[in-house]
């Protein structure tokens, strides 16, 4: 399999501070070219599943990106510990691996990294610490806990992003997570990505106490604050640069309440149509992507815009062929990897006469009553 060659820009996956502050323009522009992958890669599975060459279902990240890319881009990716949610392609794309590996999990081919088991987004890249989807929403939260306290135990310099629905907010692994993290002073970055719906249900109907949900870092002792990602793609670099700069100085987890969006409901077979009149033309309006293109496009890169698009969409639909030739899995191979290889024996065998027999009692009788 000849994977496609990526545009030059994409060959870069790290921001750091002082790409900030030394070529805000250039930083920027990397930023804009991995989102609109994400968004571009996002958008075709949308229409392949509609055509029937996709199955199961597709949970687009379209208006994540604004989040999930910065976040992604100023991770250390070759230390860090990461679990992305079902809005998260920009951060696998990112993470590691190439736009094919990723297709090749949503075509569910013999390529794919779950072996064609498990659907769409529901994967990630163990080895390089990004721990797979897990359904069960809340529960990826507590395996970044784990997986960043066993790194550090290991003596490395990790830290963890774990990243929590508004709707998953509400699910007690989440309360018992940052309770453990912050106990146990662990370096984590916990993101709730607010696009203010879990399926079909509203923000307004999902808590009873309050709707900034920044301030439940402090039942924890511990910091929090609100980010908008639809607003300005600079200010949310510098965010979360800061925050990560903190949760390395202070060793303790940080929660961000971050604003994102959901530009294509739930999942490929939302019709959204429990949205209020305007609510949709009002997301779109919000859209990061654009609105970080006119930006570009007003300053000095503006005039490589329309090429960097243009390589981008040809791009991606190379890899869309690439993925799309792989053959179907083998069932022969379902139960393969599925348990651990059988332990060798242990050498003990049990006998009455394999403990001398104490003189001691074990446990006392309670003192009769007089
Ligand atoms: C514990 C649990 N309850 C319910 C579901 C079904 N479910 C899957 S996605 C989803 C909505 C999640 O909403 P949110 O956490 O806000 O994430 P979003 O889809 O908006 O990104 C629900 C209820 C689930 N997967 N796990
Ligand atoms: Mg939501």
């Amino acid at each position: 399999m000849v994977y496609p060659k990526p545009p030059a820009i994409l060959a870069g996956r790290d921001l750091r501070p002082a790409d900030l502050a030394a070529d805000l323009p250039g930083a920027l522009l990397r930023t804009y070219a991995w989102m609109l992958t994400a968004r571009t890669a996002d958008n075709r599975i949308l229409d392949l599943f509609r055509q029937g060459l996709i199955r199961g279902t597709v949970t687009g990240g379209q208006g994540n990106e604004g989040l999930i890319v910065p976040l992604a881009l100023l991770a250390d990716k070759d230390v860090d510990v990461i679990s992305l949610t079902h809005r998260g392609l920009g951060g696998h794309l990112i993470w590691s691996g190439h736009l094919v590996d990723h297709l090749n999990q949503y075509f569910a081919n013999a390529a794919s990294p779950t072996k064609a088991r498990e659907g769409n987004v529901h994967h990630g890249d163990p080895k390089h610490r990004s721990l797979p989807m897990i359904s069960h929403l809340g529960i990826m939260v507590s395996n970044v806990v784990g997986a960043t306290d066993s790194q550090r135990r290991f003596g490395r310099p990790a830290m963890g992003f774990a990243f929590i629905g508004d709707g998953s907010s509400s699910t007690g692994d989440v309360h018992e997570s940052l309770n453990l993290a912050t106990l146990l002073n662990l370096p984590i970055l916990f993101v709730i990505e607010n696009n203010h719906y879990a399926y079909s249900t509203p923000v307004s109907e999902q808590y009873a106490a309050g709707l900034e949900l920044w301030r439940r870092a402090a039942g924890y002792g511990i910091e929090g604050l609100a980010l908008d990602c639809t607003a300005d793609v600079a200010a949310t670099l510098q965010t979360f640069a800061a925050a990560i700069d903190k949760v390395h100085r202070t060793g303790r987890p940080l929660l961000i309440e971050a604003n994102t969006l959901r530009l294509r409901g739930h999942a490929a077979y939302d019709t959204c149509d429990y949205l209020k009149p305007g609510e949709a033309d009002a997301m779109f309006a919000a859209d990061p992507l654009p609105k970080l293109r006119a930006r570009l496009a007003a300053g000095s890169h503006g005039a490589k815009l329309d090429a960097l698009d243009a390589e981008i969409a040809a791009f991606v639909e190379e890899c869309l062929k690439v993925a799309m030739a792989q053959p179907r899995p083998d069932p022969a191979g379902m139960a393969n990897d599925l348990f651990a290889p059988p332990a060798p024996p242990i050498p003990w065998v049990p006998s009455i006469d394999s403990e001398p027999v104490s003189a001691t009692p074990k446990t006392q009788n309670p003192k009769p009553k007089s």
